[in-house]
């Protein structure tokens, strides 16, 4: 269902209300949940991996150490970033500019995208979650990338020209540099290095533009809620204005610094799953600032609806998360379940601090 429309007949868009002076109150947030660090107060408690070696196949010391940062930090973290990942800083530049382009499309424009229910890809404002409560700051604009049959061509646009081709091959590629990483998870867990990537049986990719536009009030808002990621493994790439802010506890958050052409790489719920609890899955969310608005490229990698999650290991002394092999499907949609019923549970919770 599209959203409600405004006087123009078009609902609201965060990008045509950078000018005013203060936010509607459909995205003014709980006290307990606005951000509490700044956009740009940036923390280097992150991991930097150089990917430089990881393809030697001689057995040699490079890939062991790249492979064991790699490790350390999703079961520290479930994040970390990659540079030397060998993809193409032009093909990034041309990403980013042309997603610039498409979000400074007039309203009527991006909103011949709308993705409505059942679409496969397109314009959306907020989330694309239904019965939100409060909203994120942002648009975005997803694409329905892997496997190629998934791909409806009429949800990709005409306009920027040039962008359908860049965005191709950016999938293309990050298709690549996440089956790598999933091969170093797999070998990490003592399964053959394509475990992670056959579990998935046919992968699925999105690739998700988010558009983040300066925000009058952002203390007040977040441009993205908290979340870990449905799937296996996300690979966003961000721009220099910082926003992405990640915790270990739920309590402390710290914002990822950003590193030009660098890929932060995050481990979702399958990811968690697969390696029973072992590598964690990330949770994260945006923060917006009033300065400049902040642009992000998040791939996620999927595995198929009927592929089937359940540790692929499970090491001594360990008992396996799941009771019983389900589907991702189902794992989703206990997900959905359990997120709803929190948020159900903190608004009955707290009756007198929601306004
Ligand atoms: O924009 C960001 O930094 C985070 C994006 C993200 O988490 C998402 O799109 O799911």
């Amino acid at each position: 269902m599209a959203p409600t429309q405004t006087q123009s007949s078009l609902p609201f868009m965060p990008t045509s209300a950078m000018e005013e002076q203060t936010i509607r109150s459909n995205f003014i947030r709980d006290e307990d949940e606005r951000p509490k660090v700044a956009h740009d107060v940036f923390c280097d408690d992150i991991p930097i991996i150089s990917l430089e070696g990881l393809d030697d196949e001689d057995g040699g010391a490079k890939r062991e150490a790249i492979c064991k940062s790699i490790v350390e930090a999703c079961q520290e973290w479930g994040l970390f970033q990659v540079v030397d990942h060998g993809i193409d800083a032009q093909l990034i530049s041309d990403m980013f500019r042309l997603c610039k382009d498409f979000f400074n499309l007039s309203p009527e424009e991006k909103y011949k995208f709308y993705m409505s229910a059942g679409k496969k890809g397109g314009f959306q404002i907020s989330s694309h979650l239904q019965g939100q409560l409060v909203q994120d700051w942002r648009e975005f604009f997803i694409y329905f990338s892997y496997p190629t049959e998934n791909r409806d061509y009429t949800r990709w646009p005409e306009k920027p020209e040039g962008w359908i081709s860049v965005v191709e091959e950016y999938s293309k590629k990050a298709m690549e540099l996440a089956c790598k990483l999933l091969g170093v998870l797999s070998e990490a867990m003592g399964v053959e290095r394509e475990a992670l990537t056959k579990a998935c049986v046919n992968m699925d990719q999105k690739v998700l533009i988010n558009c983040y536009p300066k925000c009058p009030q952002p203390d007040l808002t977040l441009g993205l809620r908290p979340h870990t990621d449905p799937g296996t493994i996300t690979l966003l790439s961000q721009d220099q204005v910082g926003g992405l802010q990640a915790t270990r506890d739920g309590e402390t958050w710290i914002t990822v610094k950003p590193i030009p052409n660098a890929f932060v790489v995050n481990l979702g719920d399958h990811g968690m799953f697969m390696s029973n609890g072992r590598f964690k899955n990330a949770l994260h969310q945006a923060v917006v600032n009033s300065e400049t608005s902040r642009m992000s490229i998040a791939t996620f990698q999927n595995p198929a609806q009927d592929a089937i999650v359940y540790p692929l290991a499970v090491r001594e002394g360990e008992k396996p998360m799941l009771d019983a092999p389900i589907t991702f499907a189902e794992m989703y949609k206990r997900k959905m379940a359990r997120d709803t019923e929190i948020q159900k549970f903190e608004k009955t919770a707290n009756p007198m601090e929601k306004k």
